[in-house]
Parts: structure tokens; C-alpha cells; sequence
């Protein structure tokens, strides 16, 4: 009796492990990228047109880790995709899987070391004078690296592009690149355009937050706001934006900029007080909203100057009780999280990252406004 069951505890253990360890290959193929341009705002931007990409070939999607880069590290740090987001319910609109699967269950089949072929648009300049080029430099090294993946040869799509919405693209695609030839399309950076397409901003409904990012959240609300209701603001006011900043004249569209303005620049051009808004401007905006929505807490999230001393002051008057960052000991993730959670946003229309925040809280129908923009209420129709 006693060797009976050993024998089927055996037996269903080889059973469970053949399980675990079997993803079935995707007969559509695969789409793999490097998200190797800007920081966390950016590579949102592209992660969501690479997704909808993904979709209009119908090819998985691998979810790449976020590249980030730490002072003092001279190669990036690559974090995995689900340390800041739940797989699960991207599933609900693409087939997905993580790149560190993908590499463990997938690669060693479907994508072996001799069949990686690297695909760019053109010849990118680096170590070879004809090619992709796929590892030279930061972080497109050690990007690959982090996985073990040199590259054999170089495919220039051009002039291909990455429109998914339109159908003669998928089919141009396919018929370029038919999965039986090329079951994985590995590209040297995001097949998306920047910032992301107006048609794709939705998508980001499908992105939730992982439940580690989500109960840091929590905690600081809970330990710091407490239960009053509160303003959520980005001050994106560090020195490299100050710089960004300066050439606002020149860029009609710059970075996220369409987001207030409009994809073709239907509500106005960016201007330097829509870039780096004067404190002045701040301290009034914020009193506006405070007052009109009846907060009682104000949370400040930044790359540089919280300014708190300044709108405690200003707000001495309006009864609230308190004004907290998280800065410097900060995490972006956190920060943004809880921006999503605030009953109001006042963020900076040109920054990505606050981009994020404001389509976040879209998806789930939360008031927000951009500092020195007027048009909102053409701009929440729009978007
Ligand atoms: O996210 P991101 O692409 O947004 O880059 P922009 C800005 C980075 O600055 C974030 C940090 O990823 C964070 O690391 N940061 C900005 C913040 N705001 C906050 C904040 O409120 N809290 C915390 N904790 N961190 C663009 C760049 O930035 O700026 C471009 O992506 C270029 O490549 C340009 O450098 C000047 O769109 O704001």
C-alpha cells in the first residue's frame, strides 16, 4: 500500500513539473525590444505602442524589464517588467509574457544563439560600419547582456513602420517577415512611435500597478494624508529639465506635450511657463484647486525642489492640514502610484512622467489639470 502511493506521489510529481516548465510556443511568433530610450516616462510611452504593435501583427509581446540608470552605476540596471506591474491583466488585451520566460522557456528553442537577428530601421553607427549595432553603447549592451544575447546578424525594416492601426501595416509586415522565417522580430529599440499615439493612450487601462508598488502606496497615504482627501502634484523642476526647458520655443511638441496641446497642436504651442511653471503660477493653481475642491491634504512628488515650506505657507489660510513628499528618499514608482490614488492632479503637460500619472487616472475617470493650461475641459474631451 505504502509503496503504491509513493509511487503516485512520484508520478504526479513528474506530471506537475513537465507542466510548470512547458509554455507552449506561440505559433504567431514573437516581438522583443529593448526599451532603450529616455527614463521611466519614455519607456512607458513606448512600452504602450509596442503593446498595440504587438497586437496588429499578432505576435506575443515580451515584456522587457525597465531600463534604469543608478548614479555611481556605469551600465544601466535592468528591473524586471513585473517588479512595478501585474502581468495578468495585460492578458487581458494581448498575449504576453516576461523576457526573463521568454530567455528560460522560449529562446534556447525558438531564438538559439546563431539565428538572432537584430532589427533596426537603418545602419546605426558603431563597431560595424553595416549594421544594427544592437550592443554598442549604454544601455543597449547591457540591456542584451543582462540576458546573455549577442547578435548574428542585422535586418533593416525600413521603410516599414510601426502603425498597427492600419491593416495594410500588418500585412506589409507579415509578408516582409513571415513567422515561419523569422518567428522572433528582436528589435534595437521600441517599435513605437514617441510619444505615444493618440489611439494608444487607452491602453494604459491595462497597466496595474504590482502589489508591492501598490501597498507601499497605501502605506504612505494611510501614515502621512491619513483619510482627508487630497491634491496630488508633479514638480518636474530639476536642472536637466530646466535645460529641456529652455529650447520650449523652438519645440512645438515637445516630449508628452500633446497631451495638453494636441497631436497637432490644436490648443497651442509649449511655451516656457507650460515647461517649468513659476512658483508663482504653482502656489496659484494650487490654491484654486484647493479651495474649489475642498482638499485637505496636499502631496508633492519631484525630481528636485518639493517646495514645501513654500505651500505650507501659502496655504495656512485654506485649512490644510498637511503637505508631504516623498523626496528625497523617494521611489518614481511610489510616487506616481500615489498620484494615481489623489482626488485631484496638477501635473506638467511636456513631462512623460507626469503623462503617466494623467492617463492612469483617464482610465479610471480622475479629475487632472496641467499647470498654465487653461483648456481643460477641451482637453479632457479629446484625449
Ligand atoms: O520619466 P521621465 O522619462 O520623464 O524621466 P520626463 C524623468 C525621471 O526623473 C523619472 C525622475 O523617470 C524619475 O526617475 N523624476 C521625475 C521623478 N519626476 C519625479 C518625481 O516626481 N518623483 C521621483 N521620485 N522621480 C524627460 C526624459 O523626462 O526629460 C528625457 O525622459 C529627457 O529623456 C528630458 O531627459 C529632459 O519626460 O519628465
Amino acid at each position: 500500500m505504502m509503496e503504491r502511493l509513493v509511487w503516485l506521489l512520484l508520478f504526479l510529481s513528474v506530471i506537475f513539473s513537465q507542466a510548470v516548465n512547458t509554455v507552449d510556443v506561440d505559433p504567431n511568433g514573437y516581438v522583443v525590444y529593448c526599451p532603450c530610450m529616455g527614463r521611466f516616462g519614455n519607456q512607458a510611452d513606448h512600452f504602450l505602442g509596442s503593446l498595440s504593435f504587438a497586437h496588429g501583427l499578432n505576435r506575443t509581446l515580451v515584456l522587457p524589464p525597465w531600463v534604469e540608470y543608478r548614479t555611481g552605476e556605469r551600465n544601466s540596471v535592468q528591473v524586471p517588467f513585473d517588479t512595478y506591474f501585474q502581468v495578468a491583466p495585460l492578458q487581458d488585451y494581448h498575449r504576453v509574457m516576461t523576457m526573463e520566460n521568454f530567455m528560460k522557456e522560449l529562446a534556447p528553442v525558438i531564438w538559439p544563439p546563431g539565428k538572432r537577428t537584430a532589427f533596426c530601421y537603418m545602419a546605426r553607427p558603431g563597431s560595424t560600419s553595416e549594421g544594427c549595432n544592437a550592443k554598442d553603447g549604454n544601455p543597449f549592451g547591457p540591456f542584451w547582456n543582462t540576458f546573455k544575447v549577442d547578435f548574428d546578424s542585422s535586418e533593416f525594416y525600413g521603410p516599414l513602420y510601426y502603425d498597427s492601426h492600419r491593416t495594410s501595416t500588418a500585412k506589409a509586415w507579415h509578408k516582409k517577415y513571415p513567422v515561419s522565417r523569422y518567428p522572433v522580430l528582436a528589435f534595437t529599440g521600441a517599435p513605437a512611435s514617441f510619444p505615444v499615439n493618440k489611439e494608444d493612450v487607452y491602453l494604459h487601462k491595462y497597466l496595474k500597478w504590482s502589489k508591492g508598488i501598490q501597498s507601499k502606496a497605501d502605506e504612505f497615504i494611510k501614515k502621512n494624508i491619513g483619510t482627508d482627501s487630497f491634491l496630488g502634484i508633479h514638480l518636474r523642476n530639476g536642472v536637466d529639465w530646466s535645460n529641456a526647458c529652455n529650447h520650449a520655443s523652438d519645440s512645438p511638441r515637445l516630449f508628452a506635450a500633446p497631451q495638453c496641446l494636441g497631436y497637432n497642436n490644436e490648443y497651442g504651442k509649449v511655451t516656457k511657463e507650460l515647461c517649468f511653471p513659476s512658483e508663482k503660477t504653482i502656489i496659484s493653481q494650487v490654491k484654486k484647486v484647493v479651495k474649489k475642491h475642498k482638499l485637505g491634504a496636499v502631496f508633492v512628488a519631484t525630481d528636485n525642489d518639493p517646495m514645501v515650506q513654500k505651500l505650507k505657507k501659502s496655504l495656512e489660510k485654506l485649512k490644510v492640514k498637511t503637505v508631504v513628499t516623498t523626496h528625497p528618499s523617494d521611489s518614481p514608482h511610489m510616487d506616481l502610484a500615489i498620484l494615481g490614488k489623489a482626488d485631484f492632479f496638477i501635473g506638467n503637460c511636456v513631462s512623460t512622467f507626469s503623462a503617466f500619472a494623467k492617463r492612469e487616472r483617464d482610465a479610471k475617470g480622475l479629475p487632472s489639470a496641467f499647470w498654465a493650461f487653461k483648456e481643460q475641459k477641451v482637453q479632457h474631451e479629446e484625449l
